[in-house]
């Protein structure tokens, strides 16, 4: 990992010390943690229903937005990244929801240091309660609908459920993004989703877009860029869908994002193409329409599908911090001029993953499977 910059170091120096004045100035609540302190982003009471967006600094510590207060983690006329975490199974009652911090797991480190090095906003839709569900199809339901088979529970430390509201986690995360994007100037917004969590980001790129279209939310808030990680859609036909399956549903969203709207879709497959470990939907005909990327990883055994289906996640967040991949070995070689010359990341220029999106072509990981660093990576051309 590259030294922090002096600058960096400042701005971590001043992030801390104002972190240190607002926990000091808010007094501490014996029976529950209030919304807008700066906290550890997984400690809160997880037999109260916390939802939605939380900025970042660095290793967990995040402030939840509040309409009309300030944030320490947001500036509305800086990029702006928010993640939605998928499917979170027993999550509540083992106290933990997913943050950026991976210094004990697949990656070293902070992953979303060098995207506010780099000047972008990081946070987290959290919608862990309501995901946290002993069958995928239950907390997939309530990404679209309040009306599914579990309706909108959300599970409780203690193991009950409490009862929730009558709006979708795709509408309360939704109403939590616009809130936090009111006056937003920012050159980009991305939202990046894993697993069940691409569903999230699909259903509230196409609400934002429509807030955008109803004058609602300023032209900056409508998603930029839609990125999915190891996406994952369940088969068979929803009542609460009308009957369609998910990922007809997503494919109807990204392809009217992209013919109308100009919202760039990249994704990013981890577990390989036939060992996806949801009852899924592997859902090519949508991978197909975005810049799509297989990723390898040697390291893991074949049947190590949690790890690979995680990959993905800090894979993308962790490429931010290198230069995009080169595209090699292709039988006609790539003009390094040519918009396609470097393989989508998350430090991959936009007009680049527009064209591989609009492309027939996908890249596949070719060297630098055997180490997790996506910083000697190359890519291969593949026809989708
Ligand atoms: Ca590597």
């Amino acid at each position: 990992m590259k030294a922090l910059s002096s600058f960096s170091f400042l701005r971590l120096t001043l992030a801390l010390t104002l972190s240190g004045i607002a926990a000091a100035a808010q007094p501490i609540s014996t029976t529950r943690i209030i919304a807008s302190s700066i906290i550890q982003a997984d400690q809160v009471d997880y037999n109260q229903l916390d939802h939605g967006v939380y900025f970042f600094g660095n290793n967990r510590q995040a402030q939840k937005f509040v309409p009309g207060q300030a944030n320490v983690y947001f500036d509305r006329s800086k990029k702006t990244m928010i993640y939605f975490h998928g499917w979170q199974k027993d999550s509540t009652r083992n106290s933990r929801r997913e943050t950026f911090d991976r210094s004990q797991g697949n990656a070293p480190f902070d992953l979303t240091t060098a995207w506010r090095n780099s000047g972008w906003n990081v946070g987290i839709c959290y919608w862990n309660q309501f995901a946290d569900e002993q069958e995928v199809k239950d907390a997939e339901a309530k990404v679209w609908s309040a009306a599914g088979p579990r309706a909108m529970r959300w599970a409780k430390r203690d193991g009950s459920f409490g009862t929730g509201p009558n709006i979708s986690a795709g509408t309360l995360c939704a109403n939590a993004i616009a809130a936090a994007l009111n006056n937003f100037t920012g050159s980009q917004l991305r939202l990046v989703g894993h697993s069940l969590g691409s569903q999230m980001a699909i259903n509230v790129a196409q609400q934002l877009s429509d807030r955008v279209d109803a004058f609602q939310l300023p032209i900056a808030a409508r998603p930029a860029r839609v990125s999915l990680l190891d996406p994952a859609f369940l088969r068979d036909a929803r009542p609460y869908l009308n009957n369609r399956w998910t990922g007809e549903v997503a494919r109807g969203i990204v392809a009217n994002l992209k013919a109308n709207k100009g919202v760039i879709f990249e994704s990013f497959r981890s577990s390989g193409s036939t060992s996806n470990g949801f009852i899924g939907d592997a859902n090519h005909e949508l991978l197909r329409m975005t810049a799509f990327t297989e990723l390898a990883s040697s390291y893991y055994q074949f049947w190590q599908f949690g790890e690979k289906h995680e990959m993905a996640v800090w894979w993308y967040l962790w490429s931010m911090a290198f230069a995009p991949g080169p595209l090699i070995n292709h039988a006609t070689p790539v003009h390094p001029a040519s918009s396609v010359a470097r393989a989508p990341s998350a430090a991959t220029e936009d007009y680049r993953v527009r064209a591989q999106m609009n492309s027939s072509l996908k890249t596949l990981h070719a060297a630098g499977t055997n180490s997790k660093t996506p910083q000697d990576d190359t890519f291969d051309f593949f026809n989708k």
